[in-house]
């Protein structure tokens, strides 16, 4: 890290959850309720997130005529954060920002990993190599019924599905069962909030957990 010496690295906050949960809304909210408290956030999102990670992202959402094996798609969306890693989180982490990202490597354990199989020994493999040290220190799990998700997401669905929208609710029913296993796994980094309830009940459970995070200044920030 290129850390100025007495500067304090800012958190990395992230979202994760099944299509249709929230995460872009969410994101939204928590970078808003970050300035009210003096923080400077950063919003993104994976993949995607920079110039060049955005094109890594065109390639394994867009249907086309090739196919990308499951394995291709895991590398892809390593490519993408290891460009992400590199450009955008952790300068902006060293120059003591947050950054709020919608999606990070969670998302690949659960999608790559509970959804299409994929070893999760080449995951864990790729994470460290790819931004090994760099770990979320805060992940929101926006649960809800898989159900409930596809249905908001496809009210608001415009033009053709690309390669995940196109899956079957099985699919994301084992993504959804993959990302609560995780959250049983780290229970202190990865929060589950109840994302079937109305936004501003949504946000209320967030910010339960927002107001726990060490803010700078020194305390735990308590209303
Ligand atoms: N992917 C992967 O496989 N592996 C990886 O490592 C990574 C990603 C990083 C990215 O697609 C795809 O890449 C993703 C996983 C895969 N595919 N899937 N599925 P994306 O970024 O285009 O799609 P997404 O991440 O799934 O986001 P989304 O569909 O846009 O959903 P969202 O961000 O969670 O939801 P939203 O846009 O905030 O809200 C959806 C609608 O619901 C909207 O009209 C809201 O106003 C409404 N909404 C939100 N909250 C509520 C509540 N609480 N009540 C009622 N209505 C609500």
């Amino acid at each position: 890290m290129t850390q100025a010496p007495g500067k304090k690295r800012g958190s990395l906050i992230t979202l994760e959850g099944i299509e249709g949960a929230g995460k872009s809304t969410v994101a939204r909210w928590v970078c808003d309720w970050l300035g009210r408290h003096g923080i400077r956030a950063t919003l993104t999102r994976e993949p995607g997130g920079t110039a060049l990670a955005e094109r890594v992202r065109q390639i394994v959402l867009e249907r086309g005529e090739e196919q990308l094996s499951a394995a291709t798609e895991t590398l892809l969306m390593f490519a993408a954060r290891g460009i992400h890693v590199e450009n955008l989180i952790r300068p902006a982490l060293d120059r003591g920002d947050w950054v709020v990202c919608d999606r990070f490597t969670d998302a690949t354990r659960a999608y790559q990993g509970g959804g299409r199989g994929v070893d999760p020994a080449l995951i864990e493999s790729l994470a460290s190599q790819v931004h090994g040290g760099l770990q979320p220190d805060c992940t929101l799990l926006l649960d809800l019924p898989v159900p409930v998700g596809l249905e908001r997401a496809r009210s608001r669905q415009a033009g053709a599905l690309d390669r995940f929208e196109s899956e079957a609710q099985a699919f994301f029913e084992r993504v959804r069962a993959a990302y609560l296993a995780l959250a049983g796994r780290e229970p202190g980094r990865i929060h589950v909030i109840d994302a079937s309830r109305p936004l501003e009940a949504v946000a209320r459970q967030v910010e339960a957990v927002l107001e726990r995070l060490p803010i700078p200044g020194g305390a735990v920030r308590v209303r």
